[in-house]
Order: C-alpha cells, then structure tokens, then sequence
C-alpha cells in the first residue's frame, strides 16, 4: 500500500499536476483545453518577430514567449525572417516593418500608451502585428493578445486598437511601514522593508505584470495614514529597489508625504506651508527624491483629516498646502494628489458635507500639477450610496476618482462581492442630472476623464485590496475585483458583465456552463452586499472602529455623526 502510494505521488510530481494556489492570477497561461481552438491557434501562430532593444520590450517578448507556449504547448522561437503566423511586435524604431503597415500619424494617434493588434501581410505571408507609438504600448498590446487567447477568442482577422481614457492609474497601498496593511485582509504588506533593497521578491515582478496586464500604471506604496520616516535617505534606497523593478512595466512610484515631515525630519519649528524655510525643506527634499528615482510621480497627502496634520494647523488652506508641494516638485514634471476626504473633532458640520464646503471655495486656487482626489460617496465607501457633489461641483480642478478595492465596508476578505458594478454606477452617473441615462457626455467617467473640462491630466485610483497572502487578496474573488478596477480605469466602457467574464475564463476556465454560473453569482453578489449591510438604505452601520458586522444599535462614538444610530434614528418605537 505505502509503495503504491509513493507511486501515486511520484506520478503526480511528474506529471506537474498541483494543487492550484491562485498565486498565478488571471496570468496562468495553462495548455488551452479546446482541441480544435488548440490546433487553429498553432497553425496561426508560428513564432515572434522581436527586437528586444529596451527593458520594457523585454518584458513584452518574455511575457509573449511565457504565455504562447502556455497557451498553445509549443517552443516559440524569436525568427529573423517573417513567415505565415508570425507575430510582430514593436514600435517604428524597433521593428522596421511597422512603419511598412502604418502611417506616422496613426501610430502618434495612440498616444504613449496605446497600441493596435492587427492582421496584415508583409512579403505575401500573413501576420499578427502588435504595436505602438512607445514600448509600454507594445507591453500593453501584447497583454491584450495573449487575453484574446486565454478568453477563446477567434485571431483570424484582428483589427483592434486601445487607448487608455485616463491617464494616471493608479493603486494606493495603505501599508504601514511595520508591514500591517490599515484596512487590509489578505495578510501583511507585500513591501517588505525589511529585506530591501538587496532582496527582490519575486513578488514584485510579478505585481507589476499582473498591473501592466490590466494597464494600471502608478502605486502609491505607503499609507495615507503617513509616516514620514518614508522619506528619509534609508527608506528612498528602498523605494528606488521597488521603482527600478517597476519601471519596465510601465508603472510610477508614488509616496505619501506627512505634512509635518519638516518639523519630524528637518528639525523645523513649524510645518506652515507659507514658511520660506519649510518651502526650502520639500524642495531639497523632492530634489533628494529625484536623484534616487527619477521618474518619481509624486507626492499623495491626506491632511487635516482624522488626526494627519495639515496647512489648516497653521490656518492656512488646503490650496496653500497642496500649491507649496506642487511648487516644489513641479520642475521634475512630477504631480500633488491632494485628497479631499477630510473630516475632523473640531468642524461642528455633519461630516457628510465637509469635504465639499472646505474644497468647492478652492476651485480654481489649485496649481496646474495638484489634482483632488475625491472618494466616490460623500460619507465613505459604503455598499451604496450617492456619489459624492464635488464630482461636477469643480470644473476648474482636475479631480481623481477614488476607490476602494479592498472590501472594508464590504464583509472584507470572508465576503464574495465583486466591485465591478459598484464602479460602473458611479462612473456611468451623470452628476448633472442623474435621472438622464441617455445623455452621455457629462457622466461622471467624462468628469474625471478631463474631457467635460478640458483638463490635461486625468486620473483614478483604487485602494489596493492586496497582501502578502499566497492568493494575493485573501479571498480568492478579491482578484477579480483588482482586475476589474484595472479594465475600467483603462476602459469605464467596458461592463461588468464583460469583465467578469474575462477574468473567470482566464484564470478558471473556459466552460460555459461554469463562466455562466461564476458570472451570475459574481454579478448578485453586489445587491446582495447592499441588502445585507445596508438595507433599505440605512447607512454606516456596520460595528465602529472594524467596519465588518453590522452594529446598527452603536452610539458611544465621541460624535453623533460618527455613530449608526445618527444615520437611522431607529428605537423601539419605529424607525
Ligand atoms: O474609511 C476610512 C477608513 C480609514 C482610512 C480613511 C481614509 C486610511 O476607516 O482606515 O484611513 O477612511 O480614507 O483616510
């Protein structure tokens, strides 16, 4: 018996089954299990035509090369010479024969992120070709093919072109540098301080293909809670590790910046940010941040707001803040995200409506590089609520929309509720009449795109639901929702239907009758979450300080509006 087991087990470890940990993501790349599929993809696919002249289009070829021989079971090979099936992937300075297919002008139409999958015929012989104006492009397009084939579908004639709608992506980790995660369910920190710079997990490569794969293009690595220790010589070694790794994949780095970091750090008397002295500090300090990174993005601030200090300590206004760092990092091009989730002891306001009376007066106050990152809702990421005024209420600021992907309010990582949804009604809202759904110009997607305004730089983020646990997310559905946000700040057009879809095909399977059960589910479960958090519209009421279950009867906060009893007013006698 105990040899027949050894047997089995032996078997086992030859054959490569194991045991699906769900570390590989949406990425697995496994043999694709249609047969016929199987044989009309090899026969379309020969092998790569590639010139692998920069890190970024190294990753590219190293992630066509892992996929395709997933996919489809078979060496491919980076050809010298064109034949029927190759696949061409490049830029006009990479690959020669892009610029024989396309026109200068439609290739600088794509922007510096964009990239088109086309079938064409060079020399008689017909060929997939990926490209771009730049390399991140053609990393972005080669993602995108390999989704294709992961998802079942035909390559046989391609004509598909992509451009992102906004232009900063990005996630926010609120991980402390100890490794706890505020808000986080899915283990610790995936930054582990401790053994940078000189150990690269392999972890955080493969966080920056699964970013790249879905096209976000920013983290912020630190908590909004802020310490400033981040910004001192031994962190930035650090911080330069990560930034370095990311690089190829297109993706910037972005801090959190405490706003006493001139008193805590310089030995300042004063944090004030009119203060010749405290301007001076950020300024050397932004120039210090350069030489170790120097496509930093730039700074994330939540001040004033449930205890982070702020301008507001030295009376001075949140543009007084926000404009003085801007000032100090304007000349390295790098950009001031402001948040605009403020509430605090001393406004005697109902918290819901301080952060539109403290930041629509400022409209029009901001430098060109701040943008407000605003939260969805007004209150906090609750399962539903209306979105937030101050979307439409600044038309002279570029505004950040602000998500929360980890499932806080949500049953956090024990709850199966897929986000997509939650996302797509908010963005889809139009804030000027919201009883409109047909008029689509004005929606909420449109304000923080930039076009209703005419801004020039846009952006998203999500709070990142990720950790160190083997699944990245705690819940294996957590992925999806990671996913999800990446899909739609690349693309709000996109449903959730069809990103459900997507996911579950790529990283479970293909078979209907499974996409179609998964997907139902997956599509319920965020009315379901609604219902059974917040039903009939009662609001915050989940238990104080952990936000997980429901305590509806919690009234011991030390103000009314922080507590549940102050959103239902429900007693013994009715509600
Ligand atoms: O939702 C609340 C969270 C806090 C968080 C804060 C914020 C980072 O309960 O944990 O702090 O919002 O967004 O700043």
């Amino acid at each position: 018996m105990k040899r027949l087991i050894f047997l089995f087990l032996f078997v086992i470890s030859l054959s490569g089954v194991r045991a699906e940990d769900g570390y590989r993501l949406w990425l697995r790349y496994d043999k694709i299990d249609n047969s016929q599929l199987l044989k009309e993809y090899q026969q379309h696919i020969s092998g790569l035509k590639f010139n692998m002249s920069s890190p970024t289009l190294n990753a590219a070829n190293e992630e066509l090369v892992k996929g395709l021989q997933g996919l489809l079971n078979k060496k491919i090979l980076n050809q010298k010479e064109i034949n029927n099936g190759s696949i061409i992937a490049g830029t006009s300075e990479s690959n020669p024969e892009i610029t024989s297919i396309f026109s200068e002008k439609e290739l600088n139409n794509l922007g510096e992120e964009g990239f088109i999958i086309r079938t064409a015929i060079i020399d008689k012989k017909k060929v997939i070709v990926i490209a771009a104006k730049k390399d991140i492009g053609v990393l972005y397009g080669a993602f995108h093919f390999l989704r294709l084939l992961q998802t079942h579908q035909s390559i046989q004639t391609l004509s598909i072109t992509s451009i992102p709608k906004i232009k900063y992506r990005v996630l926010n980790h609120w991980d402390n540098l100890n490794r706890s995660v505020e808000r986080g369910y899915s283990g610790l920190s995936i930054w582990d301080w401790h053994t940078l710079p000189g150990y690269i997990d392999k972890r955080y490569i493969d966080y920056a293909r699964a970013n790249a794969s879905v096209g976000i293009n920013g983290a912020a690595l630190t908590n909004v809670n802020a310490n400033s220790l981040i910004l001192t010589k031994q962190y930035l070694v650090k911080v330069k590790a990560l930034a370095d790794v990311f690089r190829p994949y297109g993706i910037k780095v972005f801090l959190t910046a405490r706003f006493s970091s001139p008193i805590e750090l310089g030995k300042l008397k004063t944090a004030d940010p009119l203060d010749a002295e405290v301007k001076a500090w950020w300024k050397q300090k932004v120039d210090e941040i350069y030489s170790y990174v120097p496509d930093f993005g730039g700074f994330l601030v939540k001040a004033n707001s449930e205890g982070q200090p702020g301008p507001q300590d030295y009376g001075r206004t949140h543009a007084d803040g926000a404009n003085m760092l801007a000032d100090a990092i304007s000349a390295h091009n790098g950009i001031v995200i402001w948040r605009s989730f403020v509430y605090s002891h001393e406004t005697p306001n109902d918290r819901i409506k301080q952060a539109y009376e403290e930041f629509k007066p400022l409209d029009g106050s901001f430098r060109k590089n701040v943008m407000v990152q605003v939260k969805n809702r007004p209150l906090d990421f609750q399962p539903r609520e209306p979105f937030s005024p101050l979307f439409g209420g600044m038309p002279k600021t570029p505004l950040m929309m602000e998500f929360q992907i980890t499932q806080e309010y949500l049953g956090q990582a024990t709850n199966l509720v897929y986000e997509a949804p939650l996302f797509n009604e908010v963005l889809k809202t139009d804030p000027f009449n919201p009883q409109d759904k047909n008029n689509n110009d004005s929606t909420i997607a449109h304000v923080i795109d930039g076009s209703l305004d005419n801004h020039s730089i846009s952006g998203i983020a999500g709070v990142s639901n990720i950790g160190n646990d083997i699944n990245w997310t705690g819940h294996p559905f957590g992925q999806a929702n990671w996913y999800s946000y990446g899909r739609l700040a690349w693309d709000y057009n996109l449903s959730p239907s069809t990103i459900a879809d997507e996911w579950i095909r790529q990283t479970f399977s293909n078979n209907l009758t499974f996409v179609d059960s998964i997907k139902k589910l997956m599509i319920a479960s965020r009315e379901a979450v609604v219902n059974y958090m917040t039903p009939l519209g009662l609001n915050h009421i989940m238990g104080y300080g952990h936000h997980y279950g429901p305590a509806p009867w919690y009234d011991k906060a030390p103000r009314a509006d922080w507590n549940p009893l102050y959103f239902h007013r429900a007693d013994s006698a009715g509600i």
